[in-house]
């Protein structure tokens, strides 16, 4: 690790530079043929092989080849190439050569990671093999970060953007878009979806000499700068009375307010906007439809190529606790299934997960596939604001993996969520996925030293989503520590089955909430059972779950067939996802045989002990990572244990009480 401010993450060449021989500078040449070399991201993929690869003896040549695909790339390495003639004098008399072929900057760019990626897990460079093509066209990231410099939902430290109303740009924004770009990254929205104060700003002269700063840095490595917009922009910036889409008077501020902002940001990638959500302005004050608003803004910024995403996070936050017709879980859907078609082109709609809220466990969001004529991206929640605020181990890869895997029968193939955002199912272009990114400027970047997983993970599954969890673990492990195999097999295992410990100790079955209102850490069963967001878990003496069937919200049947019938009956119903879609009585008997009141009881004490086994685990680390590491990690877990025990022993202790049923074990319930 370097003595920075901040740690390299994945990219720590020095440590891994071989000191062997003494030398470890310039061994490394690199030539670029059909690329302009002066090209900005090709002089970045020549700086990270330099730095990364300074100890090699090799020749690296990056390479045009128009066949191959969009940000795509094929890397070879042949200790023989120096011997053909097509390479011979490029090549000269380096021992290796390796070849980067792409079609444009961004794939050569991948390419050189993929190489460097090669090199510090310790593969031979000389027989490297590899052709990819992302699998998504759009992967990003979702800031969440406010100018004052706090985060909402941020768990590691505060902002690296901004500070005190304004924007902060040093060698760390150079580092964080160079870590970006590693795992494939080609989008980013640098601030919070809820626009307000100085951020509404951010499109006007104030700002654009910074904002430009920034996104010279990002497009340095490819990528796109983004902001979220405040829909009432007209009103607040503009003293319009109104912000009604079809008002030609907002158009018309529109039309040349963008034009501003691409005057001065011209790489701009487009807007990120939260309309009609949580007292966000939107479309609705004036009768219009989410449609109306996320046209009139993508009609303005086609003219300058950019794009509108247009977030489907819409529900009545309102809602009276003793309303058991109105189900949140059902907005998403309701609002947008019936504008399916009606969006133009360069507008996309960007669906979280799952329909309430990046909770550890829900179904997939009905939505996802349910549009069938409509641009759509995921988007999931690396910042752990449901699962342990980056206290907790829980690497979210599996989750995501399962979302992508999810057959939602929209068509007879081509019909995964992974093939709907990735542009397969419909053969759109506009088409990807973004999560809401765990970053601040903590030393580690994420908090938790081994959140970062997430963090990593996600931009690699972004670009292929053919990975798996383990896979993805794996190779962070390998990039991140030096660790012999039984410790990198320990620490691959403990990150695999982390996600499934914190399922077990939090919220049963898939009800989700549970957790402390506000701030979403912890235990507080009823904390949300009495109020106006949406989220019930309906216990009472005889059993708990919301009815979501056709008897029920009808929530169920937004789902194609088969998986509408699947979710609609309590015994085809997976047992992971009974308590979101069925009221169940505590003397119902599971799969296994267990009543749901003693699996309640079993899974708590289970969870809360395998917390602890995996702080235990953690112990055989010392000595093997960073000292700072070890002992932040070790911390976290100390807190997490308590976590999980306060999670079990409530839980447990609400339902005993709720119920009357004694624990067949009789352990300690309170
Ligand atoms: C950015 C949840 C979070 C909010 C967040 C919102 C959203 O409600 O708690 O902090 O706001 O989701 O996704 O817009």
């Amino acid at each position: 690790m370097s003595e920075k401010g901040w740690s390299q993450l994945w990219l720590d060449y020095e440590s891994k530079i071989s000191k062997n021989d003494g030398e470890t500078a310039d061994k490394v040449s690199v030539a670029v043929k059909g690329f302009d070399a002066d090209n900005r991201v090709i002089k970045s993929a020549e700086r990270e092989l330099k730095k990364a690869l300074a100890d090699l003896d090799i020749t690296v040549v990056l390479e045009k080849d128009s066949d191959i695909s969009k940000e795509g790339y094929t890397v070879k390495g042949c200790a023989e190439l120096s011997q053909n003639d097509e390479y011979k004098e490029t090549v000269g008399n380096s021992e290796v050569a390796v070849i980067v072929k792409a079609s444009d900057e961004n794939g050569a760019l991948y390419g050189a990671f993929q190489l460097i990626r090669s090199k510090l897990t310790k593969e031979d460079v000389a027989t490297i093999n590899v052709s990819k093509a992302p699998s998504n066209p759009l992967r990003m990231m979702n800031h969440w970060d406010n100018m004052d410099g706090s985060i909402e939902r941020g768990y590691s430290g505060r902002s690296f953007f901004y500070e005190n109303d304004n924007i902060v740009i040093n060698k760390r924004t150079v580092d964080y878009a160079r870590f970006m770009a590693s795992v494939g990254i080609n989008g980013i929205v640098i601030n919070n979806v809820n626009v307000k104060w100085a951020a509404s700003d951010l499109i006007t002269i104030r700002f654009f000499d910074k904002v430009k700063e920034l996104s010279d840095i990002f497009e340095d490595y490819g990528i796109k700068l983004y902001l979220s917009l405040n829909f009432a922009s007209p009103i607040e910036l503009g003293g319009l009375e109104v912000c009604d889409p079809l008002d030609s008077g907002v158009i018309k501020w529109w039309e040349n307010k963008i034009k501003e902002v691409y005057d001065h940001l011209p790489n701009l990638g487009g807007f990120l906007v939260k309309a009609d959500s949580e007292g966000r302005p939107g479309p609705f004050t004036y009768g219009r439809t989410q449609a109306d608003g996320a046209n009139m803004l993508g009609d303005i910024i086609a003219n300058y190529g950019g794009i509108i995403i247009w977030r489907c996070f819409v529900y009545n936050c309102t809602q009276d606790w003793r309303d058991t017709k109105t189900d949140r879980a059902r907005a998403g859907y309701d609002y947008f299934k019936d504008l399916d078609g009606q969006y133009h082109d360069n507008v996309i709609l960007q669906i979280k997960n799952g329909p309430m809220d990046f909770q550890i466990r829900e179904p997939i969001s009905p939505l996802l596939g349910g549009l069938t004529r409509t641009n759509q991206m995921l988007e999931v929640q690396i910042a752990q604001e449901y699962t342990g605020h980056q206290i907790d181990l829980c690497y979210l890869i599996p989750m995501f993996k399962e979302v992508l895997g999810f057959k939602t029968y929209c068509q007879t193939e081509n019909d995964t969520v992974a093939d709907v955002v990735s542009g397969r199912t419909m053969g759109n272009k506009l088409a990807g996925m973004a999560a809401v990114i765990n970053t601040g400027n903590d030393y580690n970047w994420t908090g938790n030293d081994l959140a970062a997983a997430n963090l990593y993970g996600f931009g690699r599954l972004a670009f292929d989503t053919d990975l798996s969890s383990e896979e993805i673990a794996r190779e962070w492990v390998r990039l991140t520590f030096d660790l012999d195999k039984e410790l990198e097999d320990k620490l691959v295992d403990m990150l695999l089955c982390s996600r499934e410990i914190y399922e077990k100790y939090s919220s049963p079955l898939g009800i989700g909430w549970m957790v402390t209102p506000g701030d979403h850490y912890g235990p507080s069963v009823d904390g949300y059972e009495y109020s106006r967001w949406g989220t019930y878990h309906r216990a009472d003496h005889l059993g708990l779950g919301v009815d979501r069937t056709d008897k029920g919200t009808g929530y169920a049947q937004q789902y194609y067939k088969p998986n509408a019938d699947m979710y609609n009956d309590p015994k085809t119903c997976p047992e992971n996802l009974l308590l979101f879609f069925h009221h169940i009585p505590y003397t119902w008997k599971l799969k296994s045989g267990k009543t749901l009141i003693q699996y309640i009881y079993d899974v708590h004490f289970e969870g809360y002990e395998e917390a602890r086994e995996l702080a235990n685990s953690w112990k055989a680390f010392e000595g093997k990572v960073p000292q700072r590491t070890f002992n932040c990690v070790s911390h976290r877990f100390e807190l997490q244990v308590n976590n999980a025990h306060e999670w079990c022993d409530q839980v447990n202790s609400y339902f005993y009480r709720k119920s009357g049923i004694e624990d067949e074990l009789k352990r300690p319930i309170f």
